[in-house]
C-alpha cells in the first residue's frame, strides 16, 4: 500500500492517514489551507500558494514548523510518492493538539497534513456547455470579522452558501459582500466581459486574490486585454456579454445563466475560450518540477 498522505510527522497510507480529535482545526476550523495543482509533474505557481499559505498562517499567528523549503520539498516528495503526474494537492497546516479551549498558548505542535489526490469538480459537459449560477443569501464574510483573504479551515461560510445552490439545483453560487457588491463565488473568483474589457471583483469586495485570478490578469495584461478590477453589482452580470470563474479545482469554467438570466447569446463567449486556451498552453508549459 503506498504511503503518500504526510500527516504530523511522516507519510501514511490513506486508510491510515488520520488527524487527532483535538486538533484545534477539527475542534474549530482553527488553520489554514492551499488547494493546489500540479500538471505533468510540475507543481504550478508553487510560490504563489505557499506565500499565501504562509501570509494565511501569519495573520492567524500560526507558526507553520518547516522552513519555507523544508516544506516546499515534502510537498514535493508527497507527489513523488502519489505516482500521479496530474493531480491535486491539499496543503494544511492546523493549529494542532491543545485542550478544549480557545488559548493557542496551549498548543505547541501545529499539524502539516499534505494530501495528493485526483479530482475532477465539474463534468466535461459544464467546461464544454457552460454552467449556470444563482445568488445566495449568505454573504461573504465581513473583513472586519474574519477576512477572507485568509484561506483558514473554517469555510461553513461559502458551505452554507454552497448549500443555498445545491438546494436549488446550482452547483455554484454568487455570494455578494454585506452592501451587496459581488465578492466571488464559494471556492471560485468571477469575471466577466462587456464590449472587450473584463472586470473582476476587487480585493477589497471580499474576493479571494486567486491564483487562478492573478493568472488571467497577467495573460489580459499580456495580450492587451484591458482588465478592471473594481466593484460590481449584479446588473453587471446580467447585462455581461460573458461571464467565467476560475479557480484552482474547477480551473476556468464559462458562465452561460445567472439567476435565470441568459448571459450573451447563452453559450461559452469565444473571449473566455481564448483565454481557456491560453490557461491550458501554460498549465501544460510551466511549473516547478517535483
Ligand atoms: N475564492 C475562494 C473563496 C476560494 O476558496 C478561490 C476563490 C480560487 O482561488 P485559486 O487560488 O484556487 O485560484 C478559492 C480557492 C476546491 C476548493 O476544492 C478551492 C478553494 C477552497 C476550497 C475548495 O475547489 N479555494
Amino acid at each position: 500500500m503506498s504511503e503518500y498522505i504526510y500527516v504530523g510527522e511522516k507519510f501514511y497510507s490513506k486508510e491510515n492517514a488520520k488527524v487527532s480529535v483535538l486538533d484545534k482545526g477539527y475542534l474549530y476550523g482553527d488553520g489554514v489551507f492551499e488547494g493546489i495543482r500540479f500538471y505533468n509533474s510540475k507543481i504550478f505557481r508553487f510560490d504563489e500558494h505557499m506565500v499565501r499559505l504562509y501570509d494565511s498562517a501569519k495573520v492567524i499567528m500560526l507558526n507553520i514548523p518547516l522552513a519555507y523549503d523544508e516544506f516546499k520539498e515534502l510537498i514535493k516528495e508527497a507527489v513523488r510518492r502519489s505516482g500521479f503526474v496530474d493531480g491535486y494537492l491539499r496543503v494544511i497546516v492546523s493549529r494542532g493538539e491543545g485542550d478544549l479551549g480557545f488559548d493557542i498558548r496551549k498548543c505547541l505542535n501545529p499539524c502539516i497534513v499534505i494530501i495528493p489526490a485526483q479530482l475532477k469538480l465539474y463534468p466535461q459537459e459544464s467546461y464544454d456547455n457552460g454552467i449556470s449560477l444563482i445568488t445566495v443569501p449568505t454573504r461573504r464574510s465581513l473583513n472586519e470579522s474574519l477576512s477572507p483573504r485568509i484561506k483558514s479551515l473554517n469555510y461553513l461560510n461559502n458551505i452554507m452558501a454552497k448549500i443555498e445552490a445545491t438546494n436549488h439545483g446550482f452547483e455554484e453560487a454568487i455570494m455578494l459582500t454585506n452592501d451587496g457588491f459581488v465578492a466571488e463565488c464559494t471556492a471560485d473568483n468571477i469575471f466577466h466581459i462587456k464590449n472587450g474589457i473584463i472586470y473582476t471583483p476587487a480585493t477589497y469586495h471580499g474576493a479571494l486574490e486567486g491564483i487562478t485570478r492573478n493568472l488571467i490578469l497577467e495573460i489580459a495584461e499580456k495580450n492587451k486585454i484591458k482588465i478592471v478590477e473594481t466593484s460590481i453589482v449584479r446588473y453587471d452580470l446580467y447585462t455581461a456579454d460573458e461571464v467565467f470563474i476560475t479557480g484552482t479545482a474547477a480551473e476556468i469554467l464559462p458562465v452561460i445563466n445567472i439567476d435565470s438570466r441568459v448571459i450573451g447569446n447563452g453559450k461559452p463567449g469565444t473571449m473566455a475560450s481564448k483565454l481557456i486556451e491560453e490557461f491550458r498552453n501554460i498549465t501544460r508549459n510551466e511549473g516547478e518540477p517535483v
